[in-house]
């Protein structure tokens, strides 16, 4: 524990960011009633899921605090106006321990392309809370529309005095004591974060939507950085989305249990050790090592499914009844038997009431549809073979589905194989995409190990993976903490119920990494160092441990130390 000169304590940044995102949670719940129900769907369907995996793994078992915390995960989205105002936005996040990770360049994602460029504020370790945070370019249009986009959120002010003193004193101090914590959190869910169905200039707004711009107008004729969405963490994705379609009165009773009986039977086939690892990061490996395994019969499927079509059938389920827009026909991301990177999904765009004041000072009433409901599934974190050889996949997955967009509602089960057919390129197991050089993992040296290096029978094998067989070191797929911009592209265009449209620029501007890290006066991170980092480190750390170091060929240690020292560099 830290303590100031004047005897108060600092809050640890971490709690401060799991405050901070229970309280947008709250927020955002207060505000949009269905997210509040889409959460309660969501824990009904983790519960189902952890009651299955407690008869698999023996020693398995979720206790509410624990299930809250791990469902509470969450990323948001914000969209900003200014660049001066995204420069106190990356201020802010660092009170929270959140530095920028990765450029998406959104200008720049063929027809989906949106004038905006992008970040993800997120711890760089373990993170469990991120933000996709978008700022406008405004010279991707022609001039005239940049100085009425520019004059009206030039007119704004998102962060208050007292906020900005907040910030000024965490940089200066290290951090806050608790009080100032408290307050700069009521700053982020009283004002800059919040939605207040208060708009201007109803005319710009209509003109940029008609122009095909509908981002443009949610950024520019708003008064805050309202949060977009808040996305909650799901076990079992096609369990949520088939559950909330069927809560919304999309499908049946009876095509949901059925829906429900399949996809837990591929859940439970695909539930092994590494999957628990990737889903409960806060188990400890050991822990997960010592599971005995148990069974699940189908006749414990089928009633799980039973239990959970009961469920919804409660008036706490009845999501039709609210306000909405219906649900996504699919979800975004590698095919369900493929798990890398992240799948996400969402109900679509709510419309909503919004009240507009006219420079002339009138009063307009009217609507906004931009705030949507997304939930994701993280899997592994790919190297860039891996990313590479799923961009290759996904593009050919993709144009087979634009070419029928009617398919995943009309024959979910051949749309979900024709799919996942591209994806067969991928293996389908850990230690497969290990092997192949995939995704990222982190390794360490077992008790067994060290004994039998102390004993002298550990043998003289430096491959990994025969060491894990041997129990004598134990791993972990690294989870995949950052975005996909094509899948970004589509989230945006679902729910801007838009396409993106070219730039209305003389010369379509081209847009850098450097140029977003100008505006924010700081350095980017670049996640794959970091993966790879975290991944080289636990490697050289397990030899040593095993007393295996001078055993590693030379070249690959060099490559290891390499890709550390580029890490400790970040
Ligand atoms: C951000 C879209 C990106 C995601 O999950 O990929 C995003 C936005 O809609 O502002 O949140
Ligand atoms: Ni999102």
């Amino acid at each position: 524990m830290t303590t100031f000169a004047t005897g108060s304590t600092v809050a640890n940044k971490i709690d401060m960011q799991n405050r901070l995102f229970a309280s947008l949670s709250a927020m955002f719940g207060k505000e949009v009633p269905l997210y509040d129900k889409s959460l309660a769907v969501n824990k009904a369907c983790n519960q189902a899921v952890c009651g299955l995996l407690a008869s698999l793994h023996r020693g398995f078992s979720m206790s509410d605090e624990e299930l809250d915390r791990t469902s509470g995960e969450r990323h948001g989205a914000i969209r900003i106006g200014r660049p001066d105002e995204y420069r106190w936005i990356g201020r802010l996040f660092a009170c929270f321990a959140m530095e920028p990770h990765n450029f998406y360049d959104m200008t720049n994602v063929g027809a989906k392309s949106q004038p905006i460029i992008a970040t993800a504020f997120r711890s760089t370790l373990r993170p469990e809370h991120r933000v996709f945070s978008s700022v406008l370019m405004t010279d991707y249009f022609d001039p005239a529309t940049r100085a009425r986009i520019e004059g009206l959120v030039g007119t704004r002010t998102v962060f208050s005095d007292r906020a900005k003193q907040l910030i000024e004193k965490s940089e200066k101090n290290g951090g806050l004591d608790w009080t100032d914590a408290e307050a700069l959190i009521k700053e982020c869910t009283d004002r800059i974060f919040k939605w207040t169905g208060k708009a201007r200039d109803h005319a710009l707004y209509k003109e940029l939507s008609a122009a095909g711009f509908k981002i443009a107008a949610d950024i520019s004729c708003f008064q805050s950085h309202h949060l977009n969405h808040l996305t909650p963490n799901t076990f079992c994705m096609d369990l949520y989305t088939a559950a909330m379609k069927h809560c919304l009165g999309e499908v049946d009773a009876a095509w949901f249990e059925a829906r429900a009986n399949t996809v837990l039977a591929r859940l439970v086939a695909q539930a092994d050790h590494d999957f628990m690892k990737l889903h409960f990061k806060h188990v400890p490996l050991e822990e997960i090592a010592a599971y005995q395994p148990g069974q699940v019969s189908p006749q414990d499927i089928a009633r799980t499914a039973a239990a959970l079509t009961a469920t919804f059938a409660g008036p706490a389920f009845a999501l039709a009844k609210l306000a909405h827009a219906g649900f996504k026909d699919f979800t975004e991301g590698p095919s369900e038997d493929t798990p890398v990177l992240l799948r996400q999904d969402a109900y679509k765009a709510l419309t909503e009431p919004v009240e507009f004041t006219e420079t002339d000072g009138s009063v307009v009433q009217s609507t906004h549809t931009a705030r949507f409901g997304e939930i994701e599934e993280r899997f592994y974190a790919c190297t860039p073979k891996g990313r590479k050889l799923y961009d290759e996949c996904l593009a050919v997955a993709d144009a087979a589905r634009e070419k029928d967009p009617a398919w995943p509602k009309r024959d979910m089960a051949g749309y979900e194989a024709a799919y996942a057919k591209p994806f067969a390129a991928f293996p389908k197991t850990l230690v497969g995409l290990i092997e192949a050089g995939i995704v990222y993992a982190r390794f360490v040296a077992t008790p067994k190990g060290v004994a039998a290096r102390n004993a002298g029978t550990l043998g003289a094998t430096t491959d990994l993976l025969a060491l894990v067989r041997a129990g004598h070191a134990d791993y972990e797929g690294l989870r995949y903490e950052d975005f996909l911009p094509v899948s970004a592209a589509g989230i945006f265009a679902s729910n801007l119920q838009q396409y993106g449209t070219k730039s209305t620029a003389a010369v379509k501007p081209t847009y850098t990494q450097g140029q977003l890290e100008e505006i924010l006066g700081k350095r980017i991170i670049d996640a794959t160092v970091v993966y790879a980092g975290v991944e080289a480190e636990s490697k050289l750390d397990t030899y040593e441990k095993l007393g295996l170091a001078a055993r590693v060929p030379a070249a690959e240690r060099a490559e290891l130390e390499r890709a550390v020292a580029a890490y400790r560099a970040v």
